[in-house]
């Protein structure tokens, strides 16, 4: 087990400064019903630090206007502010070259694109295309939307009992008849990571794209998409410490050409006639319409600031207060953890016996303590364990173990009010 007490020395071996941290999130220290707030809702949305704040603040003040167009000189501040975002996104993520990041709204906008662009073109009657039972609704409805119109099939890799990918039925299910596989890096409702690299070389095999469902895997463990290999990979800004409506696919660049546009509209054309248009090159080709420019300027600080601090060294410390979480809440008799992989990224999931997961979230706020409770958008991960719902608490950078106490404190309260 591992101790608070050990908390010192592991903070002086990775030199990981968490009052430093928290200092830079003012939404942090604030009571909530006249108690601290304790936020665990990471897996949900993550705070956001000065950095970001400010570079939004910057923006308005200062930078305000439309990008891509203007010869003036804010539109061509605003254009470059942006476009340095891109190429942060690239260099974050590895990507080859900055045609490859394409900004959306986030995960959920970026997914629905490869669905209704690659898929629309390339998706015949009687192909298949693979998901596992884990999914985001996310990484679900938009392919059973294309597979109905294309009357395609979505085949479904199975889950264990401890909530990890069953690669075996994954071999059964993969043919000359699959057309892309799309699958959660990390789960947000179990936390399992599932590992990608054996599906993509698997995929690969039967030359099958691979779509990785990022979203919560971003501000956990470090991404390089070459390393990978993916295919696409889709994740959202406020998951990463930085604004909501901003979110990136990268796509290789020699799937993004050949792929058709998602929306018309201004910016994503060459030439419009009413004969014929031709289309901007990438990533501009994906990118109809104004976009969230003050989003992608917020997501451009929020990866400066994650990279400073470092997010191996958030990973690694991320690591200790789910293991000293899970340890603690564990010895509560009546709570089962739900989702008990080998390899999981800062989430935990559990429920009590005979209580709704409701009444833990309620009570618990008025405790200070933000957790998230519900099926967490993935009903098949629901059904499978047999329940309607968990309570999740999942930690971010800025959380500490005194905050994993009064979490334990808050549950012991409950089962006792409940017994
Ligand atoms: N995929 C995964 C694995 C997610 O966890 C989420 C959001 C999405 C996709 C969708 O992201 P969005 O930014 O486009 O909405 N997950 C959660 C959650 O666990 N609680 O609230 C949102």
């Amino acid at each position: 087990m591992l101790l608070k007490e050990n908390n010192t020395e592991l903070k002086r071996q990775i030199n990981y400064n968490v009052e430093k941290i928290r200092s830079d999130f003012p939404i942090l220290s604030q009571l909530v019903h006249g108690k601290p707030l304790v936020y665990l809702d990471n897996a949900a949305t993550t705070q956001k630090p000065l950095h970001v704040l400010h570079s939004l603040e910057n923006y308005y003040y200062k930078q305000n206007a439309n990008i891509h167009r203007g010869v003036h000189a804010l539109s061509q501040e605003a254009t470059e502010a942006f476009e340095s975002s891109r190429i942060k996104v690239k260099k974050f993520i590895n990507a080859l070259g900055k045609n490859e990041i394409i900004f959306t709204k986030g995960t959920t906008e970026s997914i629905n694109l490869v669905a209704q662009t690659y898929c629309r073109k390339f998706l015949k009657e009687g192909d298949d295309i693979i998901i596992s039972e884990m999914e985001h609704h996310s990484n679900i409805v938009p392919w059973q939307l294309i597979c109905e119109e294309k009357k395609a099939n979505l085949k479904v890799i199975p889950i264990s009992e401890t909530g990890e990918l069953i690669f075996e039925e994954f071999e059964k299910l993969i043919s000359e008849k699959t057309k892309l596989v799309s699958v959660v890096y990390a789960s947000n409702s179990l936390g399992t990571v599932n590992p990608v690299k054996e599906i993509i070389n698997l995929a690969h095999s039967y030359n099958v794209p691979v779509l990785l469902d990022a979203a919560q895997a971003v501000n956990h463990l470090e991404l390089d998409v070459q390393e990978l290999d993916c295919d696409f990979l889709a994740f959202s800004g406020h998951k990463l410490y930085g604004p909501t409506g901003i979110g990136i696919l990268y796509g290789k660049v020699n799937l993004l050409e050949i792929m058709p546009p998602y929306q018309g509209g201004g910016d994503m054309i060459s030439k419009v006639t009413f004969k014929q248009t031709t289309y901007n090159e990438l990533p501009h080709k994906f990118e109809a319409g104004t976009p969230n420019i003050a989003g992608a300027i917020g997501l451009g600080a929020a990866i400066d600031y994650v990279s400073n601090v470092g997010l191996d060294r958030i990973a690694y410390y991320e690591n200790t207060l789910l293991e000293y979480a899970t340890d603690k809440i564990s010895t509560l008799s009546g709570l089962r953890v739900i989702g008990t992989a080998k390899n999981k990224i800062s989430v935990l999931s559990f429920v009590l016996d005979n209580i709704h997961p409701h009444d833990v979230g309620t009570f618990l706020d008025f405790e200070g303590v933000a957790i998230r409770t519900g099926h967490h958008c993935t009903q098949p991960v629901m059904d499978k364990f047999k329940i309607p719902a968990t309570s999740r608490a999942s930690f971010g950078m800025y959380n500490t173990f005194d905050e994993i106490d009064i979490l334990y404190n808050g549950l012991k309260k409950i089962l006792e009010v409940f017994k």
